[in-house]
């Protein structure tokens, strides 16, 4: 009899076990095209109308305050990631931070409507962005960040706020925007895909957690 309950309550400990320690892996996806991140960039002389470029092929974005020719230019980075196979889990953003100048505070990061594939280079005259520029307005801030030279950081977002923002062909993208972007000379630099190509890194990715078994 008590060998009989012995093995009952081995029985209902395994099932305890697979229903509530269920074994979870990562699932990574890189960012899957150059012209999928970038910058968006303006002159601070004509704020708050937003007259600039947004530029996918650049080896790095610059996010803050810079001089470019005779300009002072505010720049903001952009990424978007295709989430194909994505449930509804909550997701972590990995970037990884190349330089710092001058007196940079933080990285604010927001999800955004999906802005689309970027221009492979700096085209024409400085020309309005402000479609680019105030994706902010409407996205929604998912976390500040201090990073450090050298290094990975991450940002988690929530599946309530993917699931809101993600487009139909399963887009999610994001604006990175620096906390005192107009303090003169202040900015970090952070990898682009074409950086991680040329320095053979790995690119911007996303993680999420989803069950090994179905
Ligand atoms: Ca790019």
């Amino acid at each position: 009899m008590r060998k009989y309950i012995a093995t009952g309550i081995i029985i209902i400990l395994a099932i305890a076990i697979i229903l509530f320690v269920t074994p979870l892996k990562t699932i990574r996806i890189e960012i899957r095209d150059p012209l999928d991140d970038g910058t968006v960039y303006v002159l601070q002389e004509y704020l708050p109308d937003a007259i600039g470029y947004a530029n996918g092929g650049l080896p790095g974005a610059l996010i803050g305050n810079a001089v470019g020719g005779d300009h002072v230019v505010v720049s903001r980075g952009l990424y978007r990631f295709s989430l194909k196979g994505w449930k509804n889990q909550d997701i972590t953003l990995h970037l990884y931070c190349l330089m710092k100048n001058a007196t940079p505070e933080k990285l604010v990061i927001y999800v955004v409507n999906d802005f689309g594939e970027l221009p492979s280079e700096q085209i024409g005259d400085p020309h309005d962005v402000s479609d680019i520029w105030y994706l902010n307005v409407t996205g929604y801030r998912v976390g500040t960040v201090t990073p450090e030279v050298g290094r990975w950081f991450v940002v988690n977002i929530p599946g309530s706020i993917v699931f809101q923002y993600l487009t139909e062909d399963k887009y999610i993208s994001f604006m990175v925007v620096l906390s005192n972007e107009n303090s003169l000379y202040s900015h970090f630099g952070i990898a682009t895909y074409e950086y991680a190509e040329e320095a053979n890194i790995a690119k911007p990715y996303i993680t999420w957690k989803t069950p090994i078994l179905p």
